[in-house]
């Protein structure tokens, strides 16, 4: 018997099909996150990163051009199994040479790579509108700006990126995700918390009158309790993107873990909020004291997210994105690492005895919930996950670390 045999039987007798859990997996896309490979840089601008976002660490070999940047995404995907999907960011439009268009007139034929690169390996590509590094943020405001020039500007880039949002989901054959998120807020105590909100509101009101195909493009407002230089207010704060998306049609609610407080977990608000959504998406990352964005790992929140997708049986109402950003490491690495984490976390959900635990809860035999609960943290989960990366063709320990190596030396060292 291999070790796999043997794990197989051990789930098994706990009422597990480890079979049908990596079949399930395959299945489901895990949206990976361009923005790693270049620090949330882009190509549309040369500014620094703002709006309360800020990376950290100067490690060589950085993505500087579209070719770079696609070729290491390519590099890393080699290295993660399951299904992915592009998530791509405004500033990443690409230009011809010589060319200029600013974010209010960006069209699709600007993200025209980003969908070869989608068909090549059968993705597909999740949108953001970028409001954040460029000069038209005014006073650190964007949608919630009191100046209606800046506000306008921005629905109009708003409004752009939904159509490039159906564009992709046409080209692709999958639903275009298109997250909203500002970084407006203000540092110090605000004299009006309501002014900028009413504004924001209306200001996404705007963006979302733009026509597109509920079926092809899922808005999103992603939350956010505070940022660097906004610490004392976030416009759009937890209420109000939950809020903004409960009231309007077809809008999504995105949770970040790295947007509540230190003690609050978007485990637990998962199956809160499909008790009333039909859909919600997540930004997974990791806050370490703070939302530091810190490469995703397979820690107890990650794993707690998974469970809750799984045991919710919401694997296809939930979509799944990862968002953080390391400067400090081989972003490749760090692309590979988070990617694998997720992975591991759904297979790791995936195969928990959740209808057995379920009836031990209903049936109120608390004890034997916690035995059991304790039971399997030690079955060989490893042994499945190893069965699950040969069968999707990489390898199932750090052999690819190697490779992530052997391209630092080859090619990024050369940048
Ligand atoms: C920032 C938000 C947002 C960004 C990306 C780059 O705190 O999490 O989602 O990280 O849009
Ligand atoms: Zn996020």
């Amino acid at each position: 018997m291999t070790r796999f045999e043997s794990a197989k039987a051990m789930y098994a007798a706990l009422g597990v099909d480890v079979e049908a859990a990596m079949e399930k997996l395959s299945s489901v896309a895990v949206a990976m996150h361009c923005w790693q490979g270049d620090d949330v840089i882009g190509f549309d601008h040369d500014g620094p990163l703002t709006g309360g976002i800020q990376t950290t660490g100067n490690y060589p070999g950085k993505a500087t051009t579209p070719e770079q940047l696609m070729a290491d995404m390519e590099k890393a995907m080699s290295l993660i199994p399951g299904k992915k999907k592009l998530n791509v960011h405004a500033c990443y439009a690409i230009f011809e040479k010589g060319e200029f268009v600013d974010r209010d007139k960006l069209e699709p034929k600007h993200f025209k790579a980003w969908v070869d690169l989608a068909k090549k390996y059968g993705m597909g590509i999740d949108f953001n509108p970028t409001f954040f590094s460029h000069p038209k943020i005014k006073d650190g405001l964007s949608l919630s700006s009191p100046d209606k020039a800046t506000r306008d500007f921005w629905i109009e880039h708003g409004k752009a990126c939904i159509r490039i949002s159906e564009y992709f989901a046409k080209e692709t054959g999958f639903p275009c995700v298109m997250n909203i998120w500002t970084g407006d807020g203000f540092k110090d105590i605000p004299a009006d918390r309501m002014g900028p909100r009413v504004r924001y509101k209306e200001s996404i009101e705007a963006i979302l009158a733009e026509p597109f195909d509920k079926n092809l493009v899922k808005p999103c407002v992603e939350s956010k309790v505070f940022g660097i230089g906004v610490e004392s207010y976030t416009a759009g704060s937890a209420e109000f993107s939950l809020t903004f998306a409960a009231t309007h049609d077809g809008c999504l609610p995105l949770m970040d873990n790295g947007h509540y407080h230190p003690t609050e977990v978007v485990s637990d608000k998962i199956p809160a909020l499909l008790a009333f959504f039909p859909e919600v998406a997540l930004h997974v990352t990791r806050g370490v004291r703070w939302d530091s964005d810190h490469v995703l790992i397979l820690d107890d929140e990650t794993r707690e997210i998974a469970k809750e997708i799984v045991r919710c049986d919401a694997l296809d109402r939930v979509y799944i994105a990862l968002d953080y950003f390391d400067a400090s490491i081989n972003r490749i690495a760090a692309w590979v690492v988070g990617m694998r984490s997720m992975q591991k976390a759904l297979l790791s959900a995936l195969v928990t005895p959740n209808a057995a635990l379920k009836a031990l809860q209903d049936e109120n035999k608390l004890t034997e919930l916690l035995v059991m609960q304790e039971e399997i943290k030690t079955l060989p989960f490893g042994d499945i996950w190893a069965e699950y990366c040969a069968r999707q063709g990489v390898a199932a320990d750090k052999a690819w670390f190697e490779d992530v190596q052997k391209y630092e030396a080859e090619v990024l060292l050369k940048r």
